[in-house]
């Protein structure tokens, strides 16, 4: 029997994505850039089998009509179509797929982009398919659109594309950071990114502008970051940050991501800066906040910002590896964690 495992991790994006050109193939409607984290992995076994598709989340196994099982299989019938298209005899089989998250699920932590660049990598090996870096990234990205970075190791930059074939990530130099992470809620989001990203392209009135800003927050980013630009980097993230949630905010019926909780630590951030203290806030489709710094100055930023974490600490990030196989020994320690 054919089986893989793969680890990967999730990713914070500096310029975010927030919208689809093409909602079946996830095609954006601009380009982002992120940073891969070195902790939360997601830790994914693809078995390939006889039975139905079937997925255990964290120890749980899964109902074949939970929406998550119907995702993972609708995701396994791309990497079907590719093993067909390559004459493979493991085209018709189903797959067993055990996935465990050490990051909380839903709560904008991108556990989707850890889970479908894992499940990307463990489908593509167990099924045969030898994917080079472009490809996986392509393929990971049918499953969950922030997953193609999460394939990248470090730093990653999304090029949004036209096609199936020109939508893919790729690393980009950058210089050395660090994250701090404010989990001020760890819920589930009350909206999904899928669901607040339709909304906000059917009714928010700046959307036209978000995509022309998001584009040049890019290309802004690519040069701050070939140029080593620490400072630059930070006022393009936060700003553009502030951007999303304003084009978010702006739909009928209006969608809020953001706590005041969230509104506290980016004051507290700007106090930092206002201290000589270099940091800038972002945050995704939650109310959590990620901090950037140099990594000299990340424990001393955390120690500010612990106070505003549901825990009680902020938590310091790296950049960290792409999505890779892994052997079966280090797979049975991560399960093994987290039970
Ligand atoms: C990002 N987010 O760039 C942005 C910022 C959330 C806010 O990518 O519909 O879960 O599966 O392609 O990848 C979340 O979007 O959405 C996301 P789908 P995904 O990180």
């Amino acid at each position: 029997m054919t089986q893989a495992t793969a680890r990967a991790y999730p990713n914070i994006a500096l310029v975010k994505y927030w919208g689809k050109a093409d909602e079946a193939l996830i095609i954006p409607v601009a380009g982002s850039m992120s940073m891969t984290l070195d902790d939360y992995a997601t830790t994914t076994t693809v078995r390939l089998d006889d039975a139905a598709d079937a997925l255990n989340l964290n120890g749980t196994e899964l109902d074949h009509t939970d929406s998550a099982t119907q995702r993972v299989g609708a995701f396994l019938d791309i990497v079907r179509g590719l093993a067909q298209e390559r004459g493979l005899d493991t085209a018709a089989a189903h797959a067993q797929v055990t996935t465990v998250n050490e990051g909380p699920t839903a709560a904008g932590m991108a556990s989707s982009a850890s889970g479908f660049a894992a499940l990307a990598q463990a489908a593509s090996a167990a099924y045969g398919l030898d994917l080079d870096t472009r490809d996986l990234s392509r393929l990971a990205r049918r499953g969950s659109g922030s997953a193609c970075r999460s394939v990248i190791n470090r730093f990653a930059v999304w090029h949004a594309g036209d096609s199936d074939e020109t939508s893919y990530a790729e690393e980009i130099a950058a210089p050395d950071l660090a994250m701090i992470a404010v989990t001020v809620a760890s819920g589930a989001k009350k909206v999904s990114s899928r669901a607040g990203m339709r909304a906000t392209a059917a009714t928010s009135p700046f959307y036209r502008a978000w995509i022309t800003t998001t584009e040049e927050s890019l290309n802004e980013m690519v040069r701050a970051c070939a140029d080593a630009d620490f400072t630059r980097i930070g006022e393009i993230t936060e700003a553009h940050a502030m951007r999303m949630h304003a084009v978010i905010n702006a739909c009928e019926p209006p969608i809020r991501y953001l706590a005041p909780a969230s509104y506290q630590v980016f004051d507290a951030v700007a106090e930092l800066r206002a201290n000589g203290v270099e940091a800038y806030a972002t945050a995704d489709a939650g109310p959590n906040v990620v901090v950037i710094s140099r990594p000299e100055d990340a424990e001393q930023i955390a120690g500010a910002l612990g106070q505003y974490a549901e825990n009680g600490e902020a938590k310091v990030l790296r950049p960290g590896p792409g999505a890779h196989v892994v052997n079966a020994d280090d797979a049975a320690d991560a399960a093994g964690a987290t039970a």
